[in-house]
């Protein structure tokens, strides 16, 4: 057990600094035993707050060698150092402050502050890891001019950099080399980035609409220089549309992106100076698959979109992350839209959002997009604070329409240019720029929760009319028993037999902006409503909750002839596809009800019949088409029923799929030959669908079986140019009984044991195996060479792909995948509290399952909350999960 209780942090209780600190020259002498850092930070106190004597500044596991004051060295008793906190009771007004730490960044596994990843030396301060470095106010409202120095050995680390602009650089003798950069822009800490390493370099350019030149460098390892090309252009794809979506330039001459090894997140928006996961940075066909590519396109754009959402205005305190978060998701997922398939994004969105951050919300460490409260704001980098977050920028989109967003974020931009604000100055800004009433909407920031809106309808044939009944709720959350109504942006339009009907919505004239009257978007802001149209001569279907127009959970009790008339003709594409996944799971609920009478499985005919339609129908994005077929996620349906029984459902889903792949195995087979293609590799929206069209054709066909399937799919493994098929190819074989699996994976590893991302992904591919021994399996990849439980990636692509997607195998009815997994938690909480405490989620679901899972589910966790020395991060989600 811990011996003191970790402090817990309110909003509530945010005051201003008392001290400011206009400018910042840092010093770096870095070696091999030990780094030197050297700050001279020019103070002052802030005119804005009174009454505060002495100064305090952050700092953690940092030697310190000296402090002054003005040129004076202080003596001991001078100052006092109480947990993170440096204590200097007597101070000017204004003064200079020089420092000077020693740190150990060649011991840092905690991959936050200065730390090595693969001989190079790199930084990761968001969101409080500045402290790791030096004494400073390391809080986002403090923001200071920067200047760098950087000292090392110029064979080792040729290349140094830091943010802005270099100033000099020069060979200062015995082997070491130096280079001075500056960044004109005020900036908080977590902003700051250095790096030190043997890097080989892209180089590219940008003109920007105002006509600066503007520098593209990614500096990655010399092996790795043929996968950048992707990254590049995303990176200026991103420039222009940020441009002409947003109206935003970038605004310094150079733009600098680094790939490192040993990351724990996707990557991070230094000012001028990125640096990424290599996972999101290199990528090329023979190494990349289709997901890879767009990942690193959607983080490249993220992350630089950031400049002006995050980096130019910045966020007050870090309950505001939400702020520069949701935001930049909600900019990127825009961006993809633009350059792909914008249903496929939307549809790829809304899966992760009615997954993870649904179950996040019902579970022990649900909070608001802006939380009210953290002990270690490492945990609330979620799916709550960045995919709820960038659907409440979503819904003020939809709300204001694109016009005045856009005068909305002008004025935001414009207003707080320079500054460090709050998720409240955002909505200010997208109020006062369009005269919209967004009081109630605010709600959103701070309840947690999932909203239920529950839907029914009425149809007078004598009056034409039709009645929509609206009623909304939201369960109790920690610290919130109870929820006021929420102002919810509903998109809806009505389907006919032939199609979408014009809308005439009763005492409300029609919108003379809007081309389409078959839909509107109503507001709905009360517990119950109701809504009538008139003009009609047929009952519709109503089409409800159009591209996911607000984060809820919507329920209408639809027939089975009502949902295939959606999956059928609905216009949204969004609610086409959520039709077929209803429909989808009325087919998994019949299974499990057949599997406990001991009966057969059966799909439904009209299921099948639709199913087929969709794979004859060659006019049909395919993309969408492999969409509609794929079966609702375990973890989705998890999110439907308490208590879960995981293996029912996994029974269910997997004899419906038998099913359907036996069903349709013909049509299937053409689908498979059409998609097939020999044009060069593109990661282009049309290549892609077709292949993920393909390879969920080929995934039914072997799971229905036969010589056949296997034979294809070893062809296809052996002849794919492209990991895209190749890796769906293995996938399929390792999950089924064919003998060959062993060489491929065998044969895979030889191919490519050179190149860490591949070979990531050949322990997913095993880890995710359906097969039981899963974890026996795992359990010896640890021990293999290329396992490293000190690189994140390895341990998300081996450890977290087989706890958090491995339903099947995770919840073995011994218990032994939650003891692995505490066990994996108690071991890195040690080495990297950021990565134990991300490990640990699939834990924290215990409530949902039944009784006996329940107990040792929990008794894992208490076997953690009873380990010696838990960080902050593992112990507030223990302690949380365990909470009554
Ligand atoms: N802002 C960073 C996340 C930092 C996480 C620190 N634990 C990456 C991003 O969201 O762009
Ligand atoms: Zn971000």
């Amino acid at each position: 057990m811990r011996d003191a209780q970790p402090r817990t942090i309110y909003l509530k209780d945010y005051q201003p600094p008392a001290f400011l600190i206009d400018e910042t020259e840092l010093s770096f002498a870095l070696g091999e035993q030990h780094t030197q850092v050297r700050s001279r930070l020019r103070l002052r106190r802030n005119p804005a707050v009174a009454g505060v004597q002495g100064l305090e500044l952050h700092g953690c596991d940092l030697e310190l060698l000296s402090l002054a004051i003005d040129g004076e060295e202080l003596a001991e008793g001078q100052w006092q150092i109480n947990g993170e906190l440096l204590q200097i009771a007597e101070v000017p007004d204004e003064f200079v402050l020089e420092c000077h730490t020693q740190i150990y960044p060649q011991n840092n596994t905690s991959l936050e502050g200065l730390y090595k990843s693969s001989g190079m030396f790199c930084t990761q301060c968001e969101a409080e890891g500045f402290r790791k470095i030096t004494y400073y106010l390391d809080r986002p409202d403090v923001m200071s001019v920067f200047t760098v120095t950087v000292e090392a050995d110029a064979t080792r680390y040729p290349v140094l950099l830091s943010n802005g602009n270099l100033v000099s650089a020069e060979d200062i003798g015995q082997g070491q080399h130096r280079a001075v950069w500056h960044d004109p822009f005020p900036k908080p800490a977590y902003l700051f980035a250095l790096v030190a390493g043997d890097l080989a370099v892209v180089e590219d350019g940008f003109t920007t609409a105002s006509g600066r030149e503007v520098e593209l460098n990614i500096y990655v390892e010399e092996k790795d220089l043929d996968k950048c090309d992707h990254a590049m252009a995303s990176l200026k794809n991103a420039m222009r549309w940020d441009e002409e979506v947003y109206g935003r330039e970038y605004d310094l001459d150079i733009f600098n992106i680094v790939a490192v090894d040993d990351f724990n997140m996707g990557a991070m928006e230094n000012k001028s100076l990125n640096i990424f996961n290599t996972s999101c940075v290199l990528a090329k066909p023979e190494t990349t698959t289709d997901m890879g590519f767009q990942r690193v396109e959607g983080v490249v754009a993220h992350e630089y979109f950031h400049n002006w959402s995050g980096n130019r205005v910045t966020c007050r305190d870090w309950f505001q992350l939400s702020l520069k978060e949701g935001f930049t998701v909600f900019r990127d997922a825009e961006f993809s839209a633009d350059m792909g398939s914008p249903t496929v994004k939307r549809v790829e969105d809304v899966t992760l959002l009615r997954t993870a951050q649904f179950a996040e919300d019902a579970g022990p460490m649900a909070h608001p997009v802006r939380p009210d409260s953290f002990i270690e704001i490492s945990n609330f980098y979620t799916v709550t604070v960045y995919e709820k977050g960038a659907e409440v920028v979503r819904m003020i989109h939809t709300l204001l329409g694109a016009e005045n967003f856009r005068k909305g974020s002008d004025l935001y931009f414009e207003r707080h240019d320079g500054q460090a604000v709050t998720c409240e100055d955002f909505v200010a800004a997208m109020e006062a720029a369009s005269g919209i009433d967004l009081g109630q909407f605010r709600r959103w920031y701070s309840q947690a929760g999932t909203p239920i809106v529950e839907v029914s309808g009425t149809f007078d044939a004598d009056r034409g009319s039709y009645a929509l009944t609206v009623k909304q709720s939201c369960p109790p959350t920690p610290g919130q028993p109870t929820k006021e109504a929420f102002h919810i942006p509903l998109a809806m339009g009505l389907i006919g037999e032939a199609g979408a009907l014009p809308l005439s919505l009763e005492g409300v004239p029609a919108d003379p902006d809007t081309a389409d009257n078959t839909q509107r978007v109503l507001n709905i802001t009360q517990p119950e409503e109701t809504f009538v149209f008139t003009g009609l001569a047929e009952e519709p279907v109503p089409s409800l909750l159009r591209g996911f127009s607000a984060p809820v959970k919507l329920r209408f009790g639809y027939s089975r002839a009502q949902l295939l008339r959606l999956m059928r003709s609905d216009t949204d594409g969004f609610c086409r596809w959520d039709a077929a996944q209803q429909l989808a799971v009325m087919e998994i609920e019949a299974a499990v009800a057949a599997l406990q009478a001991d009966q057969p499985v059966n799909v439904a005919d009209d299921f099948v019949g639709a199913c087929r339609a969709l794979l004859a129908d060659d006019a049909l994005d395919p993309a969408m088409v492999a969409l509609m077929l794929q079966l609702p996620s375990e973890a989705y349906l998890a999110e439907l029923y308490h208590p879960v029984d995981v293996h029912a459902l996994h029974q269910a889903r997997d004899e419906v799929r038998l099913a359907l792949g036996k069903q349709l195995s013909e049509i299937l087979w053409q689908v498979y030959q059409r998609c097939q293609s020999d044009e060069p590799y593109a990661p282009s929206a049309e290549q892609i669908a077709r292949r993920s069209l393909k390879n969920c054709a080929l995934s039914y066909l072997m799971r229905a079986g036969g010589e056949q399937a296997v034979a294809a799919a070893v062809a296809q493994f052996e002849n794919s140019k492209n990991m895209t098929d190749r890796l769906a190819a293995l996938t399929q074989l390792v999950n089924s009984p064919a003998e060959y699996k062993a060489q491929a994976l065998q044969r895979f590893y030889q191919d490519w044991q050179h190149e860490p991302l591949v070979i990531n992904q050949w322990f997913q591919v095993q880890a995710m195996c359906q097969l039981p021994g899963t974890l026996e399996k795992v359990r010896s990849l640890m021990g293999h060479p290329a396992f490293d439980i000190r690189n994140p990636n390895k341990v998300r692509a081996l450890i977290g792909a087989f706890c958090g997607q491995n339903t099947v195998n995770f919840h073995r009815e011994d218990g032994a995948g939650y003891a692995f997994l505490a066990d994996q938690v108690i071991d890195l909480n040690r080495s990297n509290p950021q990565i134990a405490s991300r490990l640990l989620v699939p834990l924290t679901k215990w409530r949902k399952y039944l009784p006996a899972v329940q107990g040792r589910m929990r008794a894992e966790l208490e076997r953690i909350m009873a380990e010696p020395a838990l960080s902050n991060d593992v112990y507030e989600v223990v302690s949380k999960s365990l909470a009554e």
